[in-house]
């Protein structure tokens, strides 16, 4: 049984890294990246929202789209999948996790400090000086489609962006080392829940693989992932992380 195999190479792994994209969310209730765009977002393309072209164009709808989306990630609660990679990290001091995802679910599940390579949601700043502006309370419920006028900076007057890597941007340098050097140091590393399709986010996996780390995927569909696993668990992660823990402890 495959996910016995993973159990396995998991309980004898001595550096383990944790790299989560969108579909370890999905059962949060967050659709993943490709799947946001419902009701009156439908119209719009999620990748031509997140670039800084979309908002030079019109700020307005841009922080509306992100205040909608910050609505949604504050319903949602942590998953199984969330839970059982904090218990990873409990039980594997040392172990890394690095997300692609702008939610701050694993940080709810108990994950004491998440590397964001696409920033997060709860970091909005200045777009001219960069002063970070934490977000005054939850979003007041945008309704889907609708423009928001975004905060001002009260250090110089800037329009407040939302604190995600738009497509176009380049990754924080610090988080990307730290996550390059993790996976290129590690011994086993979990993909989760990512079609692996972004880079240069998509090239962790790699790097560890090619540093000969055992590579365990959880993902319900293929991706190019499958070429560089060790072990591909088809299926949805909130029901395959706990039973992988389950076996490991
Ligand atoms: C950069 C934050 C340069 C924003 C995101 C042409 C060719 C190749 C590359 C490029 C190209 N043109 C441009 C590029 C580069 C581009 C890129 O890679 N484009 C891709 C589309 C081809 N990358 C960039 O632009 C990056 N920057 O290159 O800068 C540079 C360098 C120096 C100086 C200046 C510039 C920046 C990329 C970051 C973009 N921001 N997020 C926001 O959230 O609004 S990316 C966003 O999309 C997500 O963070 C995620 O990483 C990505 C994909 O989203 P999803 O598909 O939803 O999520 P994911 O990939 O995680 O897939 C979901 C998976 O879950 C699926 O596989 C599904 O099967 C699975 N799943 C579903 N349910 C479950 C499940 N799994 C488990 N359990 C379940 N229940
Ligand atoms: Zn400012």
């Amino acid at each position: 049984m495959t996910v016995d195999r993973a159990a396995g190479l998991l309980a004898q792994a001595r550096s383990v890294v944790v790299f989560t994209g969108a579909g370890v969310s999905a059962e949060s209730g967050i659709p993943t990246f490709r799947d946001v765009q419902t009701g009156l977002w439908e119209r719009f393309d999620a990748q031509a929202l997140a670039t800084p072209q979309a908002w030079a164009a019109d700020p307005d709808l841009v922080w509306g789209w992100y205040e909608w989306r910050r609505t949604v990630v504050g319903r949602a609660r942590p998953n199984a999948a969330h839970r059982a990679i904090a218990a990873i990290e409990a039980a594997k001091p040392g172990t890394v996790v690095v997300t692609q995802n702008v939610d701050d679910l694993h940080e709810q599940a108990g994950s004491p400090a998440p590397i964001h390579l696409h920033g997060s949601l709860t970091a909005p700043r200045c777009a001219r000086c960069g002063t970070p502006r934490p977000p005054d309370g939850p979003a007041d419920e945008p309704a889907e489609g609708r423009r928001l006028t975004p905060p001002v900076c009260e250090r110089c007057g800037g329009a407040v962006r939302p604190g995600v890597v738009w497509f176009g941007e380049a990754l924080p340098e610090a988080a990307l080392t730290a996550a390059a050097e993790a996976a290129a140091s590690c011994d086993l590393l979990l993909t989760i829940g990512t079609s692996g399709l972004v880079y240069p986010a998509a090239e962790i996996p790699q790097v560890a693989a090619r540093c000969g780390a055992w590579v365990i995927q959880v993902n319900p569909r293929p991706t190019p992932l499958d070429e560089v696993a060790t072990v591909n668990l088809r299926g949805p992660a909130a029901e395959i992380l706990p039973a992988l823990t389950a076996l490991t402890s």
